[in-house]
């Protein structure tokens, strides 16, 4: 039914005429990319500026027990000169971040390029000045301002390794990540305006840093002027700092696969995993995707309305369209502040020309009715993406046709913190998009389905299993920080030879690809990506909490919701006021984003003789599913399921 021709939505002769890449180039590049590695990426490397050229290109092996995975290893670079300093003889005069505050009232900032290396620079002599050295982590507690993108660039320049705790995340998350990454130094803001309401990021950073080595720096950038508390001598002014800092600070020069980030991310099992980025590979790899992905050209004007919190905001925000020269926009706002129709607002504003949002906020803008998209020029638009989930046909169709107007091509691009950039995705001017799937791979990447439980490759269309990547590609991940072994387990232990995605898919008929969601225990809130594990030791952490298993459930624009079940503490009354206390108490622990969105009393939980929870049943209960339980004669209390199943029926 969804491979029905009139499901095809080809780009148009115009879009096509203009594009980087066509039908024929996309075939050609492609293969290329994926018989010589070698040659295409030796080739596309020189797209960055390199101080010392590299001579290898790729060396990376996926043998489990062995690892490892260098691209022009032998090159030397500085990330912030290719992002910064090598446009500023051509382009200095340039707007390389627009930044759109989240009160409409207030004037929006177009920073320069030559304004942008102004900053970057003050801002690295701060952390200069503050001990940071080569290597050091520093952590950036911040909201979507520009300074978020100082940050980033400043420790490149320096090389230190910066890793982002969003700014909706708690101070135990918090702490968890600078004591993880034994970061030096954070950097915060006083107050943070998102939707009119206020988070309070130097209290958050405060609470955080009472469960951290009394060593950590804070420094505060002052963006609301709000009042905060101040400790001497560990808070620091960093916008006072940069006033009186040099303007210039000369970028170090990196080896290829020194960090460039920590990006925390959650897995099936245990505490959230540091994602480990490297300089080169990282770079060339967002750089390109950016360009090629979104077909962008000179002087377009590039929203990703992601948070740099997310690697989505890492690579489209400000690595891949800063190393193109690019002008990309920053928002600090949500999509329905202080109306449905703000995203639209700030196209027409600021001239848009390619637009990149989550499935979750086309649902939520969808219920509010079409006049908030109408009321708007977006005549700018020449290309829309999604990313985060997949993308369901009304939302599809919404986005096309109220915001695309029908003419514009969508770009369903998948991909993962552990990828640093867009895997499977068309490009749009050669690749005919089908609702709800990411389509083709990217050039370089070997997507391959594998048999679930043998772990065989299925050849052939169609097919059905889960999601593999069969060689090293430049942006991949280099390691899990600080566990090497975990990053090995977590990714190439269950099918040798292979980088496992966690997700399943199918292919069609045509070779497109169609991802079907996580296999494993993580979850996907409003594109948050989310480990059951997380909220499950969240909630036992609570007194009155015996044990609890997290699942996820459809949720209409969340996509998928929380749903928990707890048991209580022998003696404890299982009261709505408990569930409030509870739902407060995981949002305190973890962060708003992770607010239950079900708790339900469970007396027991289904568990194997052994004693293993099984999700699959709680899944389905979950679901409203309960016709389809499968086996259950493994348990080792089958009468547990009737009872959940009653409760359910009685919420
Ligand atoms: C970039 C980002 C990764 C997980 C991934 C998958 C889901 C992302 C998708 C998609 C279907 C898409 N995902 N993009 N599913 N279609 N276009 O989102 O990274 O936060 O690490 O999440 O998100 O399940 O495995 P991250």
């Amino acid at each position: 039914m969804l491979d029905n021709p009139e499901n095809i939505y080809k780009p148009s002769a115009e879009f096509i005429q203009n594009a980087h890449v066509g039908p024929d180039k996309y075939k050609e590049m492609y293969t290329v990319s994926v018989e010589d590695p070698e040659t295409f990426w030796g080739e596309h490397g020189k797209r960055l500026d390199w101080i010392e050229p590299y001579t290898k290109v790729k060396n990376t092996c996926f043998d489990f027990g062995k690892v490892s995975i260098k691209w022009f290893e032998d090159g030397v670079l500085n990330v912030a000169a290719n992002c910064v300093d090598r446009h500023l003889a051509t382009r200095g005069d340039q707007t390389a971040i627009i930044f759109e505050p989240d009160d409409p009232n207030a004037e929006a900032q177009h920073i320069t390029y030559k304004e942008l290396h102004e900053k970057v620079c003050r801002m690295a002599n701060v952390l200069l000045s503050q001990g940071v050295m080569r290597g050091d982590r520093v952590v950036i507690y911040l909201p979507m301002i520009p300074e978020a993108a100082y940050a980033m660039l400043a420790c490149a320049r320096i090389g230190a390794v910066h890793s982002i705790v969003f700014a909706g995340f708690s101070p135990d998350a918090l702490a968890n990540r600078i004591n993880d990454c034994g970061a030096k130094l954070v950097i915060t803001a006083d107050t943070a305006p998102r939707g009119g309401r206020v988070t309070a990021l130097k209290s958050n950073t405060d609470a955080a840093l009472l469960h951290c080595s009394d060593k950590v720096r804070c420094l505060v950038v002052k963006h609301t002027g709000d009042q905060t508390t101040w400790i001497d001598g560990r808070d620091v002014d960093v916008k006072a700092l940069m006033e009186t800092a040099a303007p210039d600070c000369p970028p170090r020069p990196m080896g290829a696969e020194d960090p460039l980030f920590i990006l925390y991310t959650s897995g099936s099992t245990g505490k959230p995993k540091g994602v480990v980025h490297t300089s080169g590979g990282y770079l060339v790899y967002a750089a390109m995707t950016q360009e090629y992905t979104f077909d962008y050209h000179d002087g377009d004007v590039f929203w990703c309305s992601a948070d740099v919190g997310w690697v989505t905001g890492h690579s489209y925000i400000v690595y891949g369209p800063l190393a193109n020269g690019a002008t990309t926009l920053m928002f600090e706002g949500v999509p329905t502040y202080p109306d449905a129709g703000r995203f639209w607002a700030v196209c027409e504003k600021h001239k848009v020309n390619q637009f990149y949002t989550a499935p979750t906020a086309i649902r939520a803008l969808m219920g509010q009715g079409p006049e908030w998209v109408e009321k708007y020029d977006l005549s700018s638009l020449k290309l829309l993406g999604t990313v985060g989930e997949p993308i369901n046909p009304e939302a599809w169709n919404w986005y096309n046709e109220l915001v695309g107007k029908g003419k514009l091509p969508i770009v369903d691009t998948w991909w993962q913190t552990e990828t640093g950039g867009h895997m499977i995705t068309p490009i749009p001017g050669a690749v005919p998009a089908k609702p709800g799937s990411a389509t083709l791979p990217f050039f370089g990447v070997k997507p391959v389905i594998l048999d679930a439980e043998k772990g065989t490759e299925i050849e052939g269309n169609p097919a059905e299993g889960v999601l593999a990547i069969a060689d090293s590609w430049p942006g991949q991940m280099r390691t899990v920080w600080g566990d090497h072994e975990r990053f090995e387990a977590t990714y190439f232990q269950q099918y040798k030879g292979y980088y496992f995605s966690g997700d399943g898919c199918r292919r069609d008929e045509d070779g497109y690809f169609w991802i079907t969601g996580r296999v494993d225990d993580v979850i996907n809130v409003s594109g948050h990506r989310m480990g059951t594990a997380e909220v499950e030791s969240a909630l036992v952490a609570h007194a009155d909490v015996a044990e609890a298993a997290v699942v996820g459930f459809p949720h209409d624009i969340k996509g998928q919701g929380i749903y928990c079940y707890v048991t209580l503490m022998n003696g404890i009354e299982p009261t709505d006021e408990l569930k409030k206390d509870l739902e407060k108490w995981v949002r305190t622990e973890i962060g708003p984003i992770a607010k239950p969105d079900h708790i339900q009393w469970a007396p027991g939980l289904p568990k194997t003789r052994s004693g293993k929870i099984m999700r699959r049943i709680l899944r389905k209960i979950a679901e409203n599913d309960y016709g389809a339980l499968g086996d259950t004669s493994t348990l080792a209390d089958p009468s547990v399921v009737d009872d959940l199943i009653e409760n359910r029926m009685n919420k």
